[in-house]
């Protein structure tokens, strides 16, 4: 069977605008390669920047290992942030605009220089960094049920839906970003706790692999870019009427309503 990446992209675009929870993908095609997935995701994108739609940030999945076993996938993905998934920080999230999301704390860095790979360390992202913040991010899988392979899920941009960015800028510089303890609370009740070591051992480490990822295809991360770099823990099931607040040592908090 031949595989049109454009249809899949399609298919997978209609889903998240019509809040429909689809078939996984690989059922369909289950040759498709992890590089076939990143040309879906591509072919998305290119979708959505076509109806006016920019990208605004980037963001590492599955680089903890408790997102790695609640998602049963054990490989770090990217994938792309758009101007309309963005809520402000203390702002409201529409439940309705979306199928079955999850909500995850995460550290998020601002670049001040270029970072091209390969060979990208942690130690040259933080030079190379001009703030970390606090950040939750919303994924809702396009898939039903939320089950999918690495394959399904680097498609479907890595589940990408909303993002909330903290209002709270800090430069990197004298902070242990591996020693910050988060917590994630919903309507005051702690779900999720850790620090940033959760992801990769330290999340500088997180920017690094998407820049050497990123090397693969020709491309670079650039100064002013956003990362998000991934859960620190499990992703948490919302509804409407929560309140969702994580906490960062040293770098503040980010909330959001859900209505
Ligand atoms: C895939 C995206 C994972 C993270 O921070 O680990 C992710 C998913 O779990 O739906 O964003
Ligand atoms: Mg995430």
């Amino acid at each position: 069977m031949g595989i049109d990446i454009k249809e899949i992209a399609r298919l997978l675009h209609l889903a998240e605008t019509e809040r429909r929870a689809v078939e996984r993908i690989t059922v369909q095609y289950p040759d498709l390669t992890v590089d076939d997935a990143y040309r879906v995701q591509d072919a998305l994108a290119a979708i959505k920047r076509e109806l006016g739609h920019r990208v605004i940030a980037r963001k590492m999945g599955l680089t903890s290992r408790a997102k790695m076993r609640q998602m049963n996938v054990e490989e770090p993905i990217h994938g792309l942030l758009f101007d309309y998934m963005a809520v402000e920080d203390g702002g409201v999230l529409v439940y309705d605009e979306l199928i079955h999301p999850r909500v995850e704390a995460e550290i998020a860095f601002v670049l001040g220089e270029d970072l091209a790979g390969p060979g990208v360390t942690g130690a040259q992202v933080l030079k190379a960094t001009k703030y970390v913040l606090p950040a939750l991010e919303f994924v809702d899988s396009r898939y039903e049920n939320f089950k999918f392979t690495l394959v399904d899920v680097v498609a479907d941009n890595t589940s990408s839906s909303r993002f909330v960015l903290g209002s709270r800028l800090t430069p990197p510089d004298g902070l242990e970003l591996d020693l910050v303890g988060v917590t994630l609370r919903i309507n005051g009740e702690v779900k999720g706790m850790g620090a940033g070591a959760a992801v990769l051992g330290h999340p500088a480490n997180s920017v690094a692999m998407l820049a050497n990822m990123l090397s693969r295809k020709g491309e670079k991360l650039r100064a002013g870019e956003v990362v998000l770099t991934g859960g620190i823990t499990e992703a948490v099931s919302v509804k409407p009427g929560d309140y969702v607040i994580a906490k960062l040592d040293q770098l503040g908090d980010v909330s959001v309503t859900v209505k």
